[in-house]
């Protein structure tokens, strides 16, 4: 078995990036086989609980106030309505759910504490709660653990050297110092990226070096495929090569053994064919359901189907948690 490392150099992960591509799958499904049971892929449900009119400048964002986009703004939802709409997703398959809100970062205020008792319920009823809420103090992400939250979301989306290309409004570090706030808090860690901004191949390695060199290995990495959104500055984006999703997803395999690797935005593009190179090459998680946050994603009965073709098996919630699920029974809502 190869050991876990943190201490990626910037070339070493280049050589693996840039391996013939049959090669670099063939490593990275063998280490996905040593760590994972290839036919399991967790199926997740997103909710976007507050949309639109954010004051951030990400570049790809239709949710960004400033862009002129058919995202509607709407103001945070009901508990109830997110309590519902987690209920489906279980029934439909689902074992995580993740709410996010077009916040640039909490606040202390009525709506957080609106959040924390969905996160409440969300818990109470066996799921992997997961919420992506913008920036987070230490003691939100605290507050956020004691109601029950399993994992956080909170994308460094690209290179250090390519960040202030895509979003002017806050900084890498503010990234990774609230990444930093999400591990004391023993919350679980999920962040990755976006390709197809128009960064090159060693901007995508900079980022899954920074990923891999955190002092533990994110739990879980998005890998996106830029959706481009009329009305965003990259709207005009060419579609990302399948090859360069598969080159991410297996380098990301091999550096990073242990971590849920997150097939995520861009599925709507992608064939039954080319996602099944996708998991060969060590992705073993989908966001389900008709609707991302804002942007649409493949039928359920699309990936039914894609998922009896290919074998793979629904994966169970708290797989690989110290506290399997034991914490929902003991929060009362
Ligand atoms: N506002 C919070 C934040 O930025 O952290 C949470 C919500 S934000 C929409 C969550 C993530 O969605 C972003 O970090 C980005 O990686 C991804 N995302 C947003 N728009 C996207 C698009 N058009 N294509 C692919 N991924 C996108
Ligand atoms: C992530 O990396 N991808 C998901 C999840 N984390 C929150 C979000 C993708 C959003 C795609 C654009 C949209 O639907 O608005
Ligand atoms: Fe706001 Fe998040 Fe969209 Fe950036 S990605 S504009 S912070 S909702």
């Amino acid at each position: 078995m190869t050991t876990i490392r943190n201490n990626w150099t910037r070339t070493e992960i280049e050589t693996i990036y840039n391996l013939p591509i049959l090669d670099l799958i063939f490593q990275s499904a063998s280490v996905h086989r040593t760590y994972h049971d290839a036919q399991e892929v967790q199926v997740c449900t997103l909710l976007s609980v507050k949309t639109g009119g954010c004051p951030e400048d990400c570049s790809y964002c239709p949710q960004a106030a400033r862009y002129h986009t058919d995202v509607k703004v709407q103001k945070l939802m009901e508990v109830d309505e997110v309590i519902n709409a987690a209920q489906n997703a279980k029934d439909s398959g689902s074992t995580r759910f993740c709410m996010g809100a077009a916040w640039r970062e909490v606040r202390d205020n009525k709506d957080f504490d609106k959040v924390l008792e969905m996160v409440k319920g969300v818990n109470n009823m066996g799921m992997e709660v997961c919420c992506t809420l913008g920036m987070l103090t230490e003691e939100q992400a605290q507050k956020l653990h004691n109601a029950g939250l399993y994992a956080y979301n909170h994308n460094l989306d690209t290179s250090e050297e390519h960040y202030d290309k895509i979003i002017t409004t806050r900084t890498y570090d503010d990234r990774l110092d609230t990444l930093n706030n999400v591990r004391k808090a023993k919350i679980s860690v999920c962040s990755g990226g976006i390709i197809g901004m128009g960064e090159s191949h060693l901007d995508r390695i900079g980022m899954l070096h920074t990923l891999s060199n955190l002092e533990g290995h994110p739990e879980s990495v998005p890998v996106n495929a830029l959706v481009p959104v009329e009305g965003t500055p990259l709207e005009n984006q060419p579609r990302v090569s399948i090859w360069d999703m598969i080159r991410m997803i297996a380098t990301a395999r091999i550096i990073m053994p242990k971590t849920m690797v997150r097939l995520s935005a861009g599925r709507i593009k992608m064939s039954i064919e080319e996602q099944a190179l996708c998991f060969l090459a060590g992705a073993n998680s989908i966001f389900a359901g008709d609707k991302l946050l804002t942007t649409p994603n493949p039928e359920v009965d699309t990936d039914k189907e894609m998922f009896q073709i290919l074998n793979l098996k629904p994966r169970k919630s708290f797989k690989d948690s110290e506290q399997p699920s034991i914490k929902f029974e003991q929060i009362p809502l």
